[in-house]
C-alpha cells in the first residue's frame, strides 16, 4: 500500500501572488469536501482567498442567490469581480493563477485526464457516497434497500480508482496533479463516514493513495485531521436528527 507521504516541495506562492493582496472569497462550510482542494491548492501558491462560512443545508441569505442561483457551494467571488460557481471551474482558475503549476499535467492528454477524473469523482462517486450517507445521518428518508443499493453503486464506482491505483501512485502521470487533490478532497466524507476499516479491506490502493494524498504538505496545510473512520456509520435508521456538518 502506498502509506509513504513524500516530501512535496511547498510551493510559497509566486512574488506577484504575494503582492496582490486578496484572490477573493470562497463561499464554504468549513471542510467542504468541495472546498478542501481549491483551498489548498490556493494556500500552496500564496493566493489569499478568504472563507465566508455558509452553510447550504441551514439556508442561505437572500444575496447568495444572485451568486449562485442554485444557492449552493461553493461559489467563488474575485477580488476583480469574477463570480464562479463549480468546484472544478473555481479549482482550475486558482490553479490557473500559478503560471508554473505542475498540478495540470505535463501533456493536454494529462490536463483531459485530469478533468476526467474530478468530473467523474464530483458527479458519479460523490452522488453514490451520497445516497449511502445521508439517509444515515437523516438527510433523506432512511430504507434500508436504498443504502444498500448505494454501497453496491459506491463499491463499483470506487473500483475504478482501485483497478487504476493498482500500478500507479497517482491517478494521472507520475506525479502529484489536481485530479489527486480534487479527488481525495471530494472522497474525504466517505473516509470520514463509511469507508471503514473492514470496507476498505477491499480497496488497499485507493485507501492508500487516498492517505498518501492528505498526508502531503499541500493537504495537511488545510487539514488538520484526515478523516479516516474506523467504524462507519451502520445500515440502520438514524439515531439523532440530522444536524449539518
Ligand atoms: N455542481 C456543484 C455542486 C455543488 C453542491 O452540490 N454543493 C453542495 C455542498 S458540497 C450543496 O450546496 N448542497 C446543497 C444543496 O444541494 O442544496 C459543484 O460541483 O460545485
Amino acid at each position: 500500500m502506498l502509506f509513504d507521504a513524500p516530501a512535496m516541495p511547498q510551493q510559497n506562492g509566486s512574488k506577484e501572488a504575494k503582492e496582490r493582496g486578496s484572490f477573493g472569497k470562497i463561499y464554504t462550510y468549513k471542510r467542504s469536501p468541495r472546498a478542501l482542494g481549491i483551498q489548498a491548492v490556493a494556500t500552496s501558491i500564496g493566493l489569499e482567498l478568504e472563507q465566508v462560512e455558509l452553510q447550504p443545508a441551514n439556508g442561505v441569505p437572500d444575496y447568495y442567490w444572485s451568486l449562485n442561483p442554485l444557492g449552493k457551494t461553493p461559489t467563488f467571488v474575485g477580488a476583480d469581480g469574477l463570480v464562479l460557481t463549480e468546484c472544478m471551474a473555481i479549482a482550475l482558475h486558482v490553479t490557473n493563477e500559478d503560471s508554473t503549476t505542475t498540478l495540470l499535467g505535463s501533456t493536454s492528454l494529462d490536463f483531459v485526464q485530469i478533468i476526467r477524473w474530478i468530473s467523474f469523482t464530483n458527479t458519479d462517486v460523490v452522488n453514490r457516497m451520497a445516497a449511502w450517507v445521508r439517509p444515515l445521518i437523516g438527510y433523506t428518508p432512511y430504507s434500508k434497500e436504498k443504502v444498500l443499493k448505494a454501497q453496491r453503486e459506491t463499491t463499483q464506482a470506487i473500483r475504478v480508482f482501485e483497478d487504476n491505483l493498482r500500478d500507479r501512485k497517482y491517478l494521472v502521470g507520475d506525479r502529484l496533479t489536481l485530479a489527486d487533490i480534487m479527488c481525495a478532497s471530494l472522497l474525504s466524507f466517505g473516509f470520514a463516514q463509511i469507508f471503514d476499516r473492514e470496507w476498505r479491506e477491499d480497496f488497499p490502493y485507493f485507501s492508500g493513495w487516498y492517505m498518501m494524498v492528505m498526508h502531503l504538505p499541500i493537504m495537511k496545510a488545510v487539514v488538520d485531521e484526515v478523516p479516516f473512520v474506523e467504524v462507519g456509520l451502520p445500515n440502520a435508521p438514524p439515531t439523532e436528527p440530522f444536524k449539518a456538518p
